[in-house]
């Protein structure tokens, strides 16, 4: 059975099996808005353009490796100090998918649209923290997305065999404003991997200010 992850929550990365989780994804799954004009005539789909990154951060709290979009423009980085985009960590223990831009067309297609696949067994030492976070690059917030959740599963990112812990992100009222969701971060504690559920949205007018966030707020 996933796990349902709370808000706050802390978890061992230990199946039912007893055996520990190193290798699996982290996907999110969502969909595009679709709405009905006048009548029920005319349906129209806006695309949904969400981002899942992550950044790495050392024992003293200092951003040492990332994964987000390569489609980031570089100017637009610069203007926060911050490096090109890539889908590879540097250790090459973390993978990206590739950036969706549109969210699902045709209604909940139970695959994740982007995917970062992890292996712990080859995160570099100086790696303490990994935080997963969203981005949603267009002008909707959270409140307006049909639907939007993360899981861990074990799998690839075409086949999920089994899923270990989940988290939605409804279309709630409480979302509205909120166009950043810092999900959860995988630490080290006494040399084993734990992940801890943070599900807190933000309303981060883009990437590099949910990243200043973290390195700030959440080191
Ligand atoms: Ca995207
Ligand atoms: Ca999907």
């Amino acid at each position: 059975m996933a796990i349902r992850l709370e808000k706050g929550q802390r978890i061992n990365l230990e199946k039912s099996s007893g055996s520990k989780l190193t290798q699996f994804c982290v996907g999110c799954n969502w969909g595009a808005i679709v709405k009905s004009g006048l009548f029920g005539l005319g349906k129209t789909t806006r695309d949904v353009d969400l981002d899942l990154s992550c950044v790495m951060l050392d024992a003293n709290g200092k951003l040492c490796d990332h994964i987000y979009s390569p489609l980031y423009r570089k100017e637009f980085l610069a203007k926060y100090g911050m490096p090109l985009g890539k889908v590879d960590s540097l250790d090459r223990a973390l993978h990206h998918s590739g950036d969706d831009l549109k969210g699902d067309q045709g209604g909940d297609d139970g695959l994740d649209n982007e995917i970062i696949t992890v292996d712990l067994n080859r995160v570099s030492p100086k790696v303490e923290q990994i935080f997963f976070f969203l981005n949603n690059c267009g002008q909707e917030d959270f409140s307006q997305i049909p639907y939007a959740s993360i899981r861990m599963y074990e799998g690839t990112p075409e086949r999920v065999k089994e899923v270990f812990a989940q988290y939605d992100v409804a279309a709630e009222p409480q979302y509205a404003g909120k166009t950043a969701l810092i999900m959860g971060k995988l630490y080290r504690r006494n040399g084993e991997w734990k992940f801890s559920a943070i599900g807190e949205a933000y309303p981060d007018a883009n990437i590099c200010e949910t990243i200043r966030r973290i390195t700030t707020q959440y080191k």
